[in-house]
């Protein structure tokens, strides 16, 4: 096989802003990072296509930093030795340091174990994949992986299966363009009705996804429209490529599908999930799928949503519709990722009794136990929509004798669509550390891995993947930074997001490659660690979210952009107060929807924690928070801190200008300025907005409009 080019791609030929000769930036894994395992002599030993994947890494880093690839074992001193625990003997000392690290038992089929004595680094598996895994593994460990001892240590997923899902549409949409909500360009799998066969980038994508942790992607947008919908059958030979491409790196395809595909496909007169024709037709166009895509990971579908085509034409529900497609998957292994992102979206304003935050646990949780086996629920992490600041999905302890997924938005739709620097991770592990059943109970994490307090094998995560056709991957190239953290906390929900960043800022910017390392952290540290609060903070305030505008898009701030729509989503605020009652007492009841402790912790106005005040109460302005703050003083405060902050921001990058790649220190000072425009912007509405409502004055006589 041969690898993708380290930092070029043809894909962006003719419109390279990267500075890098030609190419697309190489993201986490440019040449300089290979350094310390390149500079060594490494024995690679195994047999099967992810362990050639290993060795042509190790050979390349090798030819480019001096050290020396083998795999064959002889007598040669080494210092580093990737081996598959059956690969056959392997000289000491490294076998009685293999026979150290697999001592605890099976590695699984992606887990290694590493550990290092007498100068020598063995990193163990049992499966190909595992050895790829420690193969990068060993890349981020940099020069401490040759350093020292290192006792045995074992590392395996917590999740099986770590997915991303792409937006991206085959035809360029008319509203939505080539990518669904996607802000780095086009995409790499499909431009304007067809593929794009740019395999070298496919293949670099793929190993950008092996070294962060990824193993799935689906490969279009879960809004199936007419072209779309022929990449199940006709096209096929399109995901069979992307397919190819990516196996090496241990990635599998999967499909968004319509649910009315036996029908627009296949020419039958319904998709009713119970007709034995159209389960045969299941059955029949997932058998070929699985011939020319052995190792095919399965569909994902989003039904009965936003105008998909769903089970409820037909008077069946989505237990119905979800086994329709597993029982055709199952005999081959695969899974349907069905969606529980459902809810009504032509509601009328006017009526107080529908929550839209109600709809994914009204729909879903009446359902638990009758999901085949194969079949993943997959939830938003939100009740309602990706906003910066919602409480954890209800759904998502409510069923479990279900597998559940929780989706994430890497696309930062609702998050400054990566015009803004956003790192994410911050909330994300907030989201998987939490406890549905109060704290020291089992996590989110917990219930997507497999080990909540239900018999359900666990759905592993899914998020919506950022990047595109962008020589930066991601369109900010800070952005990238999501990608790589969502990846590793897939692996381990337990890791410190500021050390992942740390991770991140290692890789990327390898100290050999910038003009002061130490500057280069710090700064990249002081704009990103707390990125997220501060885009909360200009933003919508208390939790109350999606103040953004329709028109632009939900980018920037429209205070009443959906308080009159059909979408369903409201701040209630009047000249007394604002937030939303979704109390058991006097309000929609979705407090109701969580165990104890948080139904209580949530329907009780002096214990819902601030940041999710307003999502969950209406109250008067001059309610004081557990903060000690009124609610118009926090709405104040909050905003003019957060422009300060975006401020402070851009001040700080301004002195990487000549310490960096002056492409990306170019493309980033530019997304600052845009970031603090809008944050101004949205400061000034959402203050203004609520001064105007309240009259109440900001306490420090700060110009408010
Ligand atoms: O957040 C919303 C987006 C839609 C998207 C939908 C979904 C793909 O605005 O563009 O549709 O979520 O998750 O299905």
């Amino acid at each position: 096989m041969s690898l993708p080019p380290a930092t070029t791609g043809p894909a962006t030929a003719g419109h390279d802003t990267t500075g890098h000769g030609g190419g697309v930036h190489a993201a986490w894994l440019p040449p300089e990072a290979f350094a310390p395992l390149g500079s060594r002599r490494v024995l690679v030993r195994g047999d099967g296509m992810l362990v050639d994947t290993v060795f042509d890494e190790v050979e390349r880093a090798c030819a480019g930093h001096g050290g020396r690839a083998d795999r064959t074992a002889g007598d040669r001193e080494v210092d580093l030795v990737l081996a598959l625990r059956d690969a056959g003997p392997l000289p000491a000392p490294a076998a009685a340091l293999a026979r150290a690290a697999g001592a605890g038992g099976p590695l699984g089929a992606e887990g290694f174990a590493l550990a290092r004595a007498e100068g020598v680094t063995v990193v163990l598996a049992d499966a190909p994949a595992g050895l790829l895994y420690g193969l990068f593994h060993v890349v981020r460990l940099g020069a401490a992986a040759f350093e020292g001892d290192h006792p045995a240590r074992r590392h395996a997923p917590a999740m099986a299966r770590r997915m991303l899902d792409h937006w991206d549409n085959v035809d360029v949409h008319p509203v939505m363009g080539q990518v669904e909500r996607g802000y780095a360009g086009g995409s790499i799998f499909w431009r304007a009705g067809a593929a794009r066969r740019d395999l070298d980038r496919v293949r670099a994508y793929g190993r950008l996804l092996a070294a962060c942790g990824v193993n799935a992607i689906s490969v279009n947008n879960v809004n199936v429209h007419a072209t779309e919908a022929r990449l199940l059958t006709g096209r096929l030979g399109d995901v069979a490529e992307l397919a190819d491409a990516l196996r090496p790196y241990g990635v599998r395809v999967h499909l968004s599908v319509t649910f009315a595909a036996p029908v627009v496909l296949g020419g039958l007169p319904t998709a009713d999930p119970l007709d034995p024709a159209v389960r045969a037709w299941w059955a029949a166009a997932t058998r070929q799928v699985y011939e020319r895509i052995p190792d095919f990971g399965g569909y994902v579908v989003k039904a009965d949503s936003e105008g998909q085509p769903g089970p409820f034409t037909y008077g069946r529900d989505h237990a119905d519709g979800a086994n329709l497609l597993a029982e055709a998957l199952a005999p081959f292994g695969g899974v349907v990722h069905w969606r529980a992102f459902v809810y009504n979206h032509r509601q009328d304003w006017r009526d107080r009794s529908t929550d839209r935050a109600r709809a994914a646990y009204d729909h879903f949780a009446p359902l638990d136990g009758r999901f085949r086996d194969n079949v993943v629920v997959q939830a938003k992490f939100g009740p309602i929509d990706f906003q910066p600041r919602e409480p954890v999905s209800p759904v998502l302890a409510a069923m479990p004798a279900t597998r559940l997924a929780v989706e994430f938005q890497v696309t930062q739709e609702y998050t400054g669509q990566q015009q803004h620097v956003c790192y994410l991770a911050p909330c994300w592990s907030e989201v998987l550390t939490f406890a549905p059943w109060g704290p020291g109970g089992p996590t989110v994490a917990d219930v997507a891995a497999g080990s909540g307090p239900g018999p359900a094998t666990g759905g592993g995560l899914a998020a919506v993947a950022n990047v595109g056709d962008d020589p930066f991957w991601t369109g900010h190239p800070l952005a990238q930074a999501n990608l790589y953290a969502y990846g590793r906390l897939a692996w381990d929900p337990g890791l410190d997001p500021i050390a992942v960043l740390d991770e991140w800022i290692d890789l990327t910017f390898p100290a050999s490659t910038v003009g002061d390392p130490a500057l280069v952290r710090e700064t990249l540290h002081a704009v990103m660690d707390d990125s997220w609060r501060t885009y909360e903070r200009y933003t919508a305030p208390l939790g109350v979210g999606f103040m953004v505008s329709p028109a632009r898009h939900h980018y920037g701030p429209d205070v009443d952009g959906y308080e009159y729509s059909r979408w369903g989503t409201y701040h209630f605020a009047d000249r007394d107060g604002v937030g939303v009652d979704r109390t058991r007492a006097t309000g929609t009841g979705f407090t109701g929807q969580y165990p104890q402790p948080w139904s209580q912790v949530y329907e009780s106005l002096s214990d819902c924690p601030d940041e999710l005040l307003l999502f969950f109460h209406h109250v008067p302005y001059g309610h004081v928070l557990r903060s000690g703050s009124t609610v118009i003083q926090h709405i104040y405060d909050t905003h003019f801190a957060g422009v300060q902050q975006v401020a402070q921001m851009r001040q700080r990058w301004r002195r990487l200008a000549g310490v960096i790649d002056p492409a990306v220190h170019a493309r980033v000072a530019e997304r600052l300025d845009e970031q603090l425009r809008c944050a101004i912007e949205w400061r000034d509405q959402v203050n203004t907005y609520f001064f105007r409502k309240s009259g109440v004055p900001d306490v420090r006589g700060r110009a408010i409009h």
